[in-house]
């Protein structure tokens, strides 16, 4: 494609292909839209992130797709929004074509045969705690030290640097739910009435689109313990509006999800996507 506007929005892309899209998103937008890298993957490629700003010093929103390479539904979403967001803000990652099921990072594990690290274990709240894996082989492995991925370690600089997020939307899939901290403890999160409700808006406007049914709450109450998550992280950093998405579907595909639902997902979530930040502005 020549521009986005000839972008095939309803197929999932590879990561030149994604990276392509990006240059020319910001070449059609250069008033609008910015690309900075945050830093570099283990493997070397660039950590980009879209910045769509109009003016300086302004709070942000964050938002991360692909951050678990297998769970390609995330970014096919994020392009679609960040097209929209031209004409009406988020960003992508890379994934490995060689094992669709990957999950992890990429770094070698010394001493054991097993690659990679879970990035949504790697985080400084709770690190180590039982609800992450201390084996190299598990997929749920939180790595040697906090913040020992590279892919982790630009996000926290960016975050600090930044100083002003208000909201990090941490974009996963699947399982249909809209999650909120805490994984680390079951200590009610000191704006749990406030995230709950705000919560329960946003699955509500997702759902009236295509009636798909999202559960919501903390992650520790709607799923399993988890230790070391992003959203821990980020919510104790300040940023009160911490939430991870679980987009489509509930198992049938799982994270094999045919490309005919990359549109109908991104647009749904989008509700969802206002919702917070609607209310994030308000707030
Ligand atoms: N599932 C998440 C995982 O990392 C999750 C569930 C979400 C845990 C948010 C903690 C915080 O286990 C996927 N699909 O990655
Ligand atoms: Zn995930």
């Amino acid at each position: 494609p020549r521009s986005t506007n000839d972008f095939v929005y309803t197929t999932y892309h590879d990561l030149n292909s994604i990276n392509s899209f990006m240059d020319m998103l910001v070449a059609e937008n250069s008033n609008l839209v910015s690309k900075i890298e945050i830093g570099k993957s283990y493997e070397g490629r660039s950590l980009d992130v879209l910045k769509f700003s109009t003016g300086a010093n302004r709070p942000g929103i964050w938002i991360d797709t692909g951050i678990h390479s297998r769970e390609w539904i995330t970014p096919a979403s994020a392009i679609w929004s960040a097209k929209k967001s031209t004409t009406t803000k988020l960003l992508v990652n890379n994934f490995p074509t060689c094992d669709r099921m990957w999950r992890k990072t990429r770094k070698p594990n010394p001493g054991s045969s097993c690659v990679g690290v879970d990035p949504n274990r790697n985080w400084e709240v709770g690190f180590g705690g039982s609800g992450a894996s201390s084996n190299p082989c598990s997929q749920t492995y939180h790595g040697p030290s906090i913040h020992s991925e590279p892919e982790v370690k630009a996000i926290v600089d960016f975050v600090k640097s930044h100083g002003k997020l208000k909201a990090f939307l941490s974009i996963h899939s699947y399982s249909q739910m809209l999650l909120y901290p805490y994984g680390y403890t079951s200590t009610p999160a000191k704006d749990q009435a406030e995230l709950h409700e705000l919560a329960r808006k946003a699955v509500s406007e997702l759902q009236s689109l295509h009636n798909t049914a999202y559960t919501y709450g903390s992650v520790i109450t709607t799923i399993y313990q988890a230790d070391g998550i992003t959203i821990d992280w980020t919510y104790e950093q300040g940023i009160k509006y911490s939430y991870t998405f679980e987009l489509r579907d509930t198992g049938r595909y799982g994270f094999l999800l045919p490309a005919d639902q990359i549109i109908p997902t991104a647009e749904e979530t989008w509700l969802a996507l206002m919702a917070i930040m609607e209310h994030t502005r308000n707030n």
